[in-house]
């Protein structure tokens, strides 16, 4: 039994099964429940969410308001200031995507204050791994890498890329990566961000009160500040993450709650910079340590991940990954975790009360990110295993004072993850053609109908991994390769997709390629910040050839099925503005039968040649929306009967065969 019990009388849903489907998450929170202690589900169930907040027809900008318009009649009032619903709905989606852009941004910016620091030897314990990648990021921004160092390369590479955030005029550099008529959407709607720092300055300043009152101008700043993110901030964090701790390749891991070991010293890193928990993984295997552990009774330190640094780490260097967003407090439950280290990021404040009735040691390490009630331990990285020794050490100690039951799920599934898009080239093409060539074959020919990228959270006001699972298993038996991030791969790699035994839930053109190739119908590529990736991806589909001029033009579609997070908005926003259509679940911020939503959900791509937003709340409906995308884009494309002519030849083949 938990020692502390949280003041409020738990009142648990009626059936846990009715808010999750992950049986590890079920059974910690039937647990939690006989324990007394409240988890972000029970508070789900008891905050109603405020209906005009949740249609974003409300605006406290200033203290005239806050103002309350009626989305049942969404022009029957405007704000004391006038403010239209347009103009009050375009000023709060705005804000989402500068804060999500810049939780990102300032994401990419931490990595690269560290590669400046490595650059400069000031942070001896970090290195330059992957010196190919450093060449390539170097050469996709024109510079010349040949009979250089790698040193000097990595000098001008910051420079270069410190422009990304500071630039005052002119275009970020990884514009050299967008494909030629994708760059002239944009620039041509005034849309190619300059720097991070100064779309997001301006969007918070062109919705402070009495500036921008009109919403398609506002959206405009919306996109250019969304795109300095993907294409920016973003992108930056991903690659300068490679070249520092290693490009991902495809690796066997372990995902679920069942990766606890009882008799280890149990050590979970959540957060999303990759930094701190890379060091913690050099404390947990110096032997100092590790005989500390044992002296204490414990077989050795066990290190597990969660949410997206733990799917970084996952995919770099097989870290196994105990779960996400929605079972972080679960997961301290098992009592079996003896410390939790966080960064930044999705850290529920909820998880120090959950801490503190089992007992563990929750740290959080960033500056950016105290919590009261945990331990701060900051860490440095010019001396960075001096604070991650020192969370290993007060984890052991609390291993040594357990005195709580302890009880692990069993659950554990196998799953193939690391799927960067450098080794989506090489895996299609092999080693001597490494191209997208192959992947644009098979989707010309129709064997693969289009590709999705599924993101983002889970979210307790929806069944926990039920809406993601089913709407990719819906996305895959129709011959749709599902690539993902965040915890959405999570979802799936709990589910078993994550494997080349899933290819017999896809299609059967899909399946056939997943055969030959070897490989899951459902590709991990990473944390949030890794959906560059899937960025890169689409401009080499279109490099390539045979799929249109820009990434408009693709026969793919992206989808947020559980989001939550601000974060989440901005990836919305800018795989819209790149030129994907983007289909969210749960709810949407916006009031229907507005000129906003209508801007959003449709003149997006039909008056500007972007992508378009989408919204359903049921997987099926949302599958449905983003392959009708894809056909449509197919038909446009000429090649809507190659995929009927390979389907035919299938079903020949399943005759003859028979
Ligand atoms: Fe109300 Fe206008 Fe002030 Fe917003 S900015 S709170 S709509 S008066
Ligand atoms: S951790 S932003 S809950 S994906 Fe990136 Fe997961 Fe969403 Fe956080």
């Amino acid at each position: 039994m938990a020692e502390k019990k949280t003041k409020k009388t738990i009142e648990a849903p009626v059936n846990l099964r009715d808010i999750s489907i992950c049986d590890a998450t079920i059974q910690m929170l039937d647990k939690a429940k006989r324990d007394g202690v409240e988890t972000a589900f029970d508070r789900a169930a008891t905050m109603k969410a405020c209906p005009i907040g949740a249609d974003s027809a409300c605006c406290k900008h200033c203290s005239m308001g806050p103002c309350r318009l009626n989305a049942k009649d969404p022009y029957g009032k405007v704000g004391v200031c006038g403010a239209t619903i347009d103009t009050i709905m375009a000023r709060n989606f705005a804000r989402m995507v500068a804060s999500g852009a810049a939780a990102h941004t300032d994401h990419g910016m931490g990595m690269l204050d560290l590669f400046r620091e490595v650059v400069n030897g000031h942070a001896p314990e970090y290195s330059i791994k992957d010196v190919q990648k450093l060449e390539q990021v170097a050469s996709s921004v024109g510079i010349e890498v040949e009979g250089r160092t790698p040193e000097d390369i990595a000098k001008e590479l910051y420079s270069e890329l410190e422009r990304t955030y500071t630039q005052v005029e002119g275009e970020i550099p990884f514009a050299s990566r967008v494909p030629e008529k994708t760059l002239e959407i944009w620039r041509k709607n005034d849309m190619v961000p300059r720097g991070a720092m100064r779309e997001i300055m301006e969007l918070m300043h062109r919705t402070h009160m009495g500036v921008d009152q009109h919403y398609e101008n506002i959206n405009r700043q919306c996109s250019r500040t969304a795109l300095s993110d993907g294409w920016g901030g973003s992108m930056v964090a991903t690659e300068i993450s490679d070249i520092l701790f290693g490009t991902p390749k495809p690796v066997a891991v372990e995902v679920n709650m069942g990766v606890l070991k009882e008799d280890h010293v149990n050590i979970i890193v959540h957060g999303h910079e990759p930094n701190m928990f890379e060091s913690m993984l050099v404390s947990v295997n110096e032997p100092t340590l590790i005989q500390a552990a044992k002296d204490a009774g414990a077989k050795g330190i066990n290190l597990a991940g969660m949410c997206c640094s733990g799917a970084e780490m996952m995919s770099r260097h097989g870290v196994p990954h105990a779960g996400n967003f929605m079972s972080t407090e679960a997961v301290i439950v098992t009592g079996a975790v003896d410390a939790m280290v966080v960064d930044v990021q999705c850290i529920k404040q909820g998880l120090a009360k959950v801490a503190e009735c089992y007992g563990t040691r929750l740290f959080t390490t960033n500056y950016r990110c105290h919590i009261e009630g945990a331990e701060h331990v900051q860490f440095n990285e010019t001396r960075p295993s001096e604070c991650t020794d020192e969370m290993v050490i007060k984890a052991i100690s609390r291993f040594k004072s357990r005195n709580k039951p302890i009880e692990i799920p069993k659950m554990r599934n196998m799953g193939i993850h690391g799927f960067s898009h450098e080794y989506i080239n090489y895996m299609l093409g092999g080693s001597f053609r490494g191209s997208y060539t192959p992947l644009n074959d098979n989707i010309i020919n129709g064997r693969i109908r289009g590709v999705a990228g599924v993101v983002g959270c889970t979210n307790p006001r929806v069944k926990h991994d039920w809406v993601h699972v089913e709407m990719v298993k819906e996305l895959i038996r129709n011959d749709v390769l599902v690539v993902q991030t965040g915890c959405s791969q999570i979802s799936l790699a709990k589910a078993g997709l994550l494997t080349p035994e899933a290819a017999h839930l896809a299609g059967p053109g899909l399946s056939e390629v997943c055969e030959t190739v070897g490989m899951p119908p459902v590709l991990g590529l990473g944390s949030c910040v890794d959906n560059s990736r899937i960025l890169i991806a689409c401009a080499e589909m279109v490099k390539t050839g045979g799929l249109g001029e820009s990434i408009s033009d693709l026969p793919v579609a992206g989808a947020a099925p559980e989001w939550m997070s601000e974060k989440a908005i901005s990836i919305g926003h800018y795989f819209v503005s790149s030129g994907v259509y983007t289909v969210f679940g749960v709810t949407f911020p916006i009031v229907d039968n507005t000129k906003f939503k209508k801007l959003l959900f449709e003149e997006l791509e039909d008056n500007y040649d972007l992508g378009k937003w989408g919204f359903a709340a049921d997987p099926y409906e949302m599958a449905k929306l983003m392959i009708e995308h894809i056909d449509k884009k197919r038909k446009a494309l000429g090649i809507d009967k190659a995929r009927e002519r390979v389907m035919m030849d299938f079903a020949d083949r399943q005759k003859l065969e028979a």
